[in-house]
């Protein structure tokens, strides 16, 4: 019989959904996977498994699950034999320290001897003991910054992403700890069979042909014949424009891939080159 390979991911939370999304764009089929543990890809040699995100570097460390996908802060906090294998691009947040709004910290100094509630007991110390500063930390599951005005802690050190959090309790960033975004995750105990490394290196092209789509868009326009090599020169291009004729024959159809961020960029500079009609759509999939 054949072997799947088992991915874990969050059964509910904020990496859920995008995890989810990321196997639906690698074209892998899950169906009705709501309130269950564990379930099978119609059409691809994968089990999923669903799990607390908390557990999944334990289970992935003990080849419960060959893979997993979890935020680099789990992973690094959990400190256990497990290795990224690569970013995801979402779940992006960062730790850091969230100080009251009226206090100013000038340095990292000014953390000496002070009181820091976090759920990241480990990356905090580390942190700490690399900049040899003695603290008091305080470990708390959650709700960590209600902590200084309950008068548990001087501050805290918690993930940010929008920083509402912090504002609501009157606090505001100080001191950035790590960047963290979602993450696949492996053992470094167990090494995979041949048979699981071929299904996994199918998954990780996919994934990776897939991450590279969403970073780019597919650009077409009409330019006049005179100005094509101007505006050739000016487009960022992945691979070689493709340049298509048209029934007006004083022009061409230019079509090309580029990296999202440049479309802006760009769009003004086509525009006084003398390309018309510019339009950029989403691309799916892209295997180089
Ligand atoms: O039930 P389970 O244990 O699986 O989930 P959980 O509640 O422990 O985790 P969950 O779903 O909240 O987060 C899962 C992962 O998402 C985290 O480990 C991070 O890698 C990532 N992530 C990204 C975040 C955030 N952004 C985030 N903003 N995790 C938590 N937060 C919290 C933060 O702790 C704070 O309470 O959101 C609040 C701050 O958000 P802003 O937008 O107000 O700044
Ligand atoms: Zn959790």
């Amino acid at each position: 019989m054949n072997e799947n390979l088992r991915l874990a991911i969050q059964k509910k939370g904020r990496l859920h959904d995008k995890s989810m999304q990321l196997l639906k764009s690698c074209g892998i089929e899950v169906e009705n996977f709501q309130d269950r543990l564990f379930v099978s890809a119609s059409n691809f040699n994968l089990d999923i498994l669903f799990l607390r995100d908390d557990d999944i570097p334990e289970y992935v460390q003990d080849n419960v699950a060959h893979i997993g996908i979890v935020g680099e802060n789990e992973m690094l906090e959990k400190g256990l034999a497990v290795k990224p294998v690569k970013q995801l691009g979402f779940g992006k947040c960062s730790l850091r320290l969230g100080i009251p709004e009226k206090d100013e910290l000038k340095s990292i100094k000014d953390l000496e001897n002070k009181i820091i509630a976090t759920s990241y007991p480990k990356i905090l110390n580390n942190f700490l003991d690399e900049n040899k500063i003695k603290a008091k930390v305080i470990e708390l599951s959650g709700s960590v910054e209600i902590a200084p005005s309950l008068g548990i802690a001087d501050y805290i050190c918690d993930l940010v992403s929008t920083g509402n959090t912090l504002k609501l309790n009157k606090l505001k960033k100080s001191f950035n700890i790590l960047n963290s975004q979602a993450v696949l995750i492996q053992s470094e105990k167990f090494n995979l069979s041949p048979e699981l490394k071929k299904i996994f290196n199918k998954l990780l092209l996919r994934i990776e042909s897939s991450l590279k789509a969403k970073k780019s868009k597919y650009i077409m326009m009409n330019v006049p014949k005179d100005s094509l090599e101007q505006i050739i020169k000016i487009i960022p291009s992945l691979e070689s424009p493709t340049v298509l004729p048209l029934s007006n024959k004083g022009l061409v159809a230019v079509h090309a891939v580029i990296n999202e961020d440049k479309f802006w960029e760009i769009n003004e500079d086509l525009k006084a080159a003398g390309a018309s009609g510019i339009l950029s759509m989403p691309i799916e999939n892209i295997i180089l």
